[in-house]
Formats: structure tokens, sequence, C-alpha cells
């Protein structure tokens, strides 16, 4: 594979950033996960806005416009001949010194990394995930916002050692008040009474991209959807339940905290959704 650093392409073993880095001293960086699907980049606008979004909101100017890094992107994939594929983008603080101080740092450093994506395994789809509520909450919103897709994931890489412990390839973490936020890498939804719920923005979730299209392929289904706090409660009396990512795209969840959902399989909203998700990608 070959890897896309400041407009230069490297093999992957040569593919090296500096250790000044303050991506890797601070974690001092941004980051996009993006898919493509049949050479087509999915949802490329809003993956760059969040990009975007994202370094601003840690003050941070990405040394090239959204064009650039648009054909950046399309140039990556090619060179790598991938049309189904995974991307990540990377834009780090650059190269400072051993101070925390981001002035001092050079150019923000730019790496466009192509690859197969690995999913989780076909039988979870079919089957659903079982997942549990993890003591790691999400980070508080007025310290490190969780709207930033940051660098520094420590606290999803801690949910996800508790996850792994109590056996679960994901954990369901809470916010500081104890209410639903989301999983390590995935949104949160849940079906009940014909309705579809989710956590809204300000409870300390990541606003996914594959979120904000599957609540609007559910309004044209005609299911009513609510942003809205959900608790413990609510997500062991649900009908359903689902995760969203980019990586996972839709996958049903049938047991929280050893509480079976609905019926213990994927329900017929969380199927149609994953359906039309689908369908979706490949348009
Ligand atoms: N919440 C968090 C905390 C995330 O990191 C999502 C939700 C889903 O967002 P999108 O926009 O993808 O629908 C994410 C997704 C991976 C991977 O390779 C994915 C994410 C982060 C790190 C790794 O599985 N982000």
């Amino acid at each position: 594979m070959k890897i896309y650093i400041n407009g230069e392409y490297f093999e992957k073993e040569d593919a090296k950033i500096s250790v000044y880095d303050h991506g890797l001293l601070y974690g001092d960086g941004v980051f996009e996960g993006i898919r493509s699907y049949g050479g087509k980049v999915f949802k490329m606008v809003e993956h760059i806005d969040r990009l975007w979004d994202s370094a601003k909101a840690i003050r941070m100017e990405i040394p090239m416009t959204k064009e650039e890094m648009t054909e950046a992107v399309e140039e990556t994939l090619a060179v790598n001949g991938l049309t189904d594929g995974y991307i990540r983008l990377i834009v780090t603080r650059g190269v400072g010194d051993l101070g925390l101080d981001p002035d001092k740092c050079g150019t923000p450093q730019v790496i466009i990394i192509a690859d197969l994506i690995a999913l989780y395994p076909p039988e979870l789809y079919e089957k659903g995930l079982e997942i549990v509520t993890i003591s790691t909450p999400r980070n508080h919103p007025a310290a490190l916002s969780p709207r930033i897709k940051s660098l520094n994931y420590l606290s999803s890489i801690l949910a996800k050692i508790e996850g792994k412990q109590a056996g679960c390839v994901e954990a369901l973490m809470l916010n500081h008040k104890g209410e639903l936020a989301e999983c390590t890498a995935d949104n949160f939804f849940i079906v009940r009474k014909g309705r579809l719920l989710t956590p809204p923005s300000d409870a300390g979730i990541l606003e996914g991209i594959t979120r904000n299209a599957v609540m609007d392929i559910a309004r044209e289904m005609g299911v009513e959807v609510l942003e809205i706090v959900l608790t413990k409660y609510d997500a062991y009396v649900a009908d359903e339940c689902f995760l969203t990512g980019s990586a996972a795209e839709v996958i049903a969840v049938v047991k929280i905290d050893g509480r079976t959902i609905g019926e213990g399989k994927p329900g017929p909203i969380t199927r149609e959704l994953k359906d039309r998700f689908q369908k979706l990608t490949q348009s």
C-alpha cells in the first residue's frame, strides 16, 4: 500500500513521521475514517467538513483547501487500485519541541492511508452483537468535546478494554451524567414502540455520519426519529437496538448487560435500515 504524506507517496515500510510530531507526543491532531464503495467515496463532503470542524475546534489550520484534500483522498485510492476500501485521514499538529506549545510546531502533517476494511465477522451481522455498559465515561464535553474527532482516543480504548474483558466486541459508554452516549467507535440506537431513538449530540457523542444517514433513511421510511436523553433502562426495555459507524455500517445488538433485547435477534426496523443503508452505499 502506498501512503500519502504531505503530497508524496511512500511504501508502508517507509511511511514515517517524526517522533517530535505532536500527534504522537500529545495526541494533538484530528482524523477521519471514511469508506469507499465501488470506487466512490461515501459521504466525502460530510467527512471533509467534519475534519475541518474538528481542526477548527482545536485551533489548527489544515494546510490545504477542502478541494485539494478531496482530490488527495481520491488520488490515494486510485494509486492503491482500491475501489472498496477504508481511508484513514489524519492531520497532526506537526513537528514541535518537547513542550506542549502548538505554536512551536511547524506545518500540520497530512497523512492518508487507504487500505482494505476489516468488518465484524459476517455471522455477527446475522445474529447481532452482545454489548455491555462499562464504567469509563465519555470525556466530559466541557473538557474535551467528544464531537471533536481527535487523535486522543484513550477513553474509547479504556472502554474497549473493559468491553473485551466482559467478552464483548463493543462497549456502551455513558456520559458524566450517567446517560447513554455511544459505543467506542459506533453510535447507538434503539427502537421502542415503532419510534427510532438515539442520544442527542450534546449527550457526549461524535455526531456520526452513518448516524445522520440512518436517521434520514428512517424518516424516509415514515419512522419517527427522536434525539433524546436515554438511560440504561431505555436500552433494557427496547424492542430493537443497533449500532452505526463507517466501519460497522448498521449492526444489530441483541443483548445488553445480559438482558435480551426484543426477540433476541435483529428486529424488522433494524433489518430494513441495514438493507436500505447498504443500497445507499451502492448507489
Ligand atoms: N462514535 C465514535 C466515538 C467514533 O469514533 C462513530 C461514532 C461513528 O461515526 P461515523 O461518522 O463513522 O458514522 C465513530 C467512528 C474504525 C474506527 O476503524 C472508527 C472510528 C474511529 C476509530 C476507528 O473502526 N469512528
